[in-house]
């Protein structure tokens, strides 16, 4: 395994300086409303303007385990992000490119209130908090994550969802000119599509991250507003979300529509169900040493005991 360390540009120097200095203003104004009171800091101290104040963000007790994180270079430097390379170190580098400031997020679909929100909007009506959880990729290896975020069903609950809304569906930015594989839609099809069911979007342990580390989002990790479920394997936690809409069907998701055999609509992290061309039983936990035993994976990634009653009675061999 390769992982390029110090790979990390200044954003100062690869940002156009007024795009720059107006995205330290909204993170300023954003960092105003999360810290302001609880940490001492105001938006207008020049504190307030480091990527430091991130790191008073509370964390959150939704599971009510203490994890070791996944070092953040490797975090940082191993992503998936097919949009713009399918190696898993590129993106660090090409996804730079990407403009995420201004940014805006369509919540539509089976709700009372349809709406177009700037970030920042949604971002200022939140408390972000952080949620270090395991994060288990498909392809069997897996990280320990300190997210910051918010619970989705804040944000979905915002757009007052109808009886109608029985599944979510999102949806990745598309932007071709940035992002290089789009311009070919053989193999997945743009823009990235995921979806869950509206209990399981609902859910508490559910969430929008906007940062990660104490930062706000590094652009090759999804910024500046992905989806995180901890309990699904990786493809769920769909990245550059612009938007939201609330469904009366399942969503076709782009890897179910690439692989319906081998990536579920659920893809909830299960040992006992392998992938076609591999084992799921076990993971390789990156950062690890060479010697170091793969992780037994756990059923539903080992949150059972918190999402397991949304799937009762389901055959999660039939449902995977
Ligand atoms: N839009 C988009 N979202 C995406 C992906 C992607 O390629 N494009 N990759 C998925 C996969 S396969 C995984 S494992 C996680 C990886 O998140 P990370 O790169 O931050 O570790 O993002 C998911 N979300
Ligand atoms: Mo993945």
């Amino acid at each position: 395994m390769i992982i390029k360390t110090n790979k990390d540009i200044p954003s100062s120097e690869i940002t156009d300086p007024l795009v720059f200095k107006q995205r330290r203003q909204i993170i300023k104004a954003m960092m105003g409303s999360l810290v302001a009171g609880a940490s001492g800091f105001s938006a207008s101290s020049p504190l307030a303007e480091t990527k430091t104040a991130w790191t008073n963000v509370p964390k959150a007790n939704t599971t009510g385990e203490s994890l070791i994180t996944t070092s953040s270079e490797i975090v940082k430097n191993h992503t998936n992000y097919y949009e713009f390379t399918f190696n898993k170190t590129d993106a660090t580098r090409l996804a730079q490119s990407l403009t995420t400031d201004p940014w805006s997020v369509e919540i539509s679909g089976e709700v009372e209130k349809p709406a177009i929100y700037h970030l920042e909007d949604i971002l200022s009506q939140q408390s972000l908090q952080e949620y270090i959880y395991r994060f288990r990729c498909v392809e069997a290896w897996s990280m320990v994550v300190p997210w910051i975020g918010f619970p989705l069903a804040n944000l979905l609950k915002m757009a007052k969802p109808l009886s109608s809304a029985q599944f979510v569906q999102f949806t990745s930015v598309y932007d071709p000119k940035t992002m290089p594989n789009q311009h070919n839609n053989a193999m997945l099809e743009w823009p990235y599509v995921e979806g869950l069911r509206i209990d399981e979007a609902m859910h508490p342990l559910t969430i929008l991250a906007a940062g990660m580390y104490g930062e706000s989002m590094p652009k090759q990790n999804g910024a500046p507003l992905r989806l995180v479920v901890p309990w699904k394997y990786g493809f769920k936690s769909i990245k550059a979300i612009v938007k939201i809409e609330l469904v009366k069907r399942a969503p076709m998701t782009t890897w179910n529509k690439y692989a319906p055999n081998d990536y579920g609509f659920y893809s909830n992290v299960n040992p006992d169900v392998p992938h076609p061309r591999w084992s799921q039983n076990s993971e390789r936990q990156l950062g690890s040493g060479f010697f170091t035993p793969r992780r037994k994976t756990e059923l539903f990634n080992g949150y059972g005991s918190q999402v397991a009653s949304l799937y009762r009675d389901m055959d999660l061999r039939h449902f995977f």
